[in-house]
């Protein structure tokens, strides 16, 4: 029997606008009438003609709204004359597996239901990304076209007559005004460890692991804090490299996260930090809602920052067979995050690119040849298996420097500043300010660090004095489009390498997030306290930027 494609007309809504990785919102934005349904269509109409005949991927973290979106977004594409549809068991995909999924299945892309970090639950936020045919976000002149699009939809069409089951793993197959259309419903983890298994040594791991090889299993604490991450731990770390059920914790995904605010940081992983604090772990690691994000602490919760976290992993990659079968290209990290890794380039004879912030400026460069490592200080790590960064890839990595090294994360951490001094790095999150203040703010200290006066200035506070050698607003031409992207965050730069960065977040659902970074180098004394070391930046930062009096906040939401 064919099936009726309906047209159905709408009206634009405002604000449609796709931030750093997708557009994110309230749940209640995003169940009016018509409001995901004008995103969705405008997603797909982006793509034009290719969309015709294509395979696409749809899951999402689990979150609120996730399966019901996954069930529309199913028909609003049979309306739109796509071929075939993989998606996940009850909607569910991380987003690292979805571009995994993309890329083996040369697909012309993905939707991911995702708002990645922030808080689930019917009072909190939704969101809804595309991926591109090589797996990552869709570039800035894609989500640009999106953006367009959605300021004059007047219709979008589905196919409301179309049953399936999205809670059972399985082929359907239909007939769309004459054309077939294929629903495939899939085993959520299974591309994904197989991915996983290609990358990795499982046999040394699980040696490793469950203490075949010492006599002495590693003791763990993997917690998925209820995101998507879940079914995918339990799978590789109890099933393939044989941890004890105690290792895993939180790995049931819940559609508000159990409460959790899933964001891996010292912060909202608090339980975990504890929880490592106080026990016999040999490892702890969190990963987000979507589970592109790590975070990894060691014994007794010494904890290692993501641009460490990078520089260490780039140092040993000969430790993960991937990178012996394909050969180490370059290194990439976003501007804000610390240059630790760009230290570990200059000594292995590598070329380390700084992009703006979000994983999407990364994509072009894997796809030349050009990258294989990169990571952003907010707790993304990853390689260029995929277009993603990789919560688990990264937990893996550094189990297998630990096998492959034999010490502890402390110890490797420590012998790693002793040849390439510390990066010393910190970032305060101002969350929800207001918006017109902080624009303001902005502006007032683009003036500042831009007039002619300021290179050259010298700032000085708790006993430093840092000397001002460059200042600008970030921008950054892709070496391979040389396509442009300007405003990319205010950026000081001392003559000791140094540095002061503020943006505004393009992730939050409402007001406006301000994340100030720091990032301070010592070459010798590298075993000292890191808020201590980063004080007297810090007050420099909060003088030029005059934030107390602009914001009314005398201290950060979230400190990482
Ligand atoms: C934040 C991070 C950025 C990351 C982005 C998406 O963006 O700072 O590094 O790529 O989130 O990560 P912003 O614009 O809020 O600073 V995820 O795990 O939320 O997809
Ligand atoms: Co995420």
């Amino acid at each position: 029997m064919s099936l009726n494609v309906e047209t159905k007309q709408t009206a634009p809504y405002e604000g449609q606008k796709p931030g750093t990785s997708g557009l994110r919102k309230k749940v209640k934005v995003f169940t009016q009438p018509n409001y995901t349904e004008n995103f969705v269509q405008c997603i797909l109409e982006a793509n034009g003609t290719a969309l015709v005949g294509s395979t696409l991927v749809i899951g999402g973290d689990g979150r609120y709204y996730c399966k019901e979106a996954a069930e529309l977004i199913v028909r609003i594409c049979a309306g739109n004359r796509v071929a075939k549809l993989l998606v996940g068991q009850n909607g569910i995909l991380s987003t690292p597996a979805v571009s995994s999924l993309i890329r083996h299945n040369k697909a012309l892309g993905g939707i991911v239901l995702t708002a990645s970090h922030n808080p689930g639950g019917p009072e909190n936020d939704f969101g809804i990304k595309f991926n591109c045919e090589n797996g990552g976000p869709a570039p800035d002149a894609f989500t640009n076209k999106i953006y367009q699009l959605s300021t004059t939809i007047k219709a979008y069409t589905l196919v409301p007559s179309l049953q399936f089951d999205i809670s059972k793993v399985g082929v359907s197959n239909y007939d769309i005004g004459g054309k077939p259309f294929v629903v495939e419903v899939i085993d959520s983890v299974a591309n994904y460890v197989r991915h996983m298994e290609e990358i990795f040594d499982f046999g040394k791991l699980h040696d490793f692991v469950s203490g075949k090889s010492s006599g002495k299993p590693l003791k763990m604490r993997i917690d998925s804090m209820n995101g998507v991450t879940g079914a995918y731990v339990r799978e590789i770390f109890l099933n393939r490299l044989g941890a004890t059920e105690a290792s895993v914790v939180h790995t049931i995904p819940l559609p508000d996260f159990g409460g959790l605010h899933p964001d891996p940081n010292l912060t909202y992983a608090k339980n975990l930090v504890e929880t490592v604090a106080k026990g016999d772990y040999d490892i702890g690691a969190a990963f987000d809602g979507d589970g592109d994000r790590n975070m990894i602490i060691g014994r007794k919760a010494f904890f290692v920052t993501p641009s460490d976290s990078l520089a260490v992993i780039a140092h040993y990659l000969e430790a993960i067979p991937y990178f012996q079968k394909n050969g180490v290209q370059g290194f990439a990290r976003s501007m804000p995050t610390a240059s630790a890794v760009d230290l570990v380039g200059k000594k292995l004879g590598k070329e380390v690119y700084e992009v703006p912030t979000g994983w999407k400026y990364f994509g072009n460069l894997m796809d030349a040849g050009r990258l294989c490592l990169c990571g952003e200080e907010s707790f993304g790590t990853g390689s260029n298996h995929i277009r993603e960064k990789d919560g688990i890839w990264a937990v893996l990595a550094w189990i297998s420097v630990m096998q492959h090294t034999g010490k502890s994360i402390e110890d490797i951490l420590k012998q790693h500043w002793s040849v390439y001094g510390r990066n010393y790095f910190t970032r305060y999150d101002y969350e929800e300010c207001d918006l017109e203040p902080c624009n303001e703010m902005m502006a007032n200290m683009e003036k500042t660090i831009t007039d002619a006066e300021f290179v050259g200035k010298s700032f000085s506070s708790g006993g430093k004095t840092y000397k001002v050698k460059e200042a600008d607003n970030f921008s950054y031409t892709d070496p391979v489009d040389k396509s442009l992207a300007t405003k990319q965050g205010l950026r000081i730069v001392f003559d000791d390498g140094s540095r002061i960065v503020m943006r505004l977040s393009g992730t939050g659902s409402s007001g406006a997030t301000v994340r100030l970074y720091i990032d301070s180098y010592e070459k010798q004394n590298v075993l000292g306290q890191a808020s201590v070391m980063l004080r007297p930046l810090i007050d420099i930062a909060l003088e030029i930027s005059q934030l107390p009096k602009f914001t009314g906040r005398n201290a950060p939401t979230v400190i990482t």
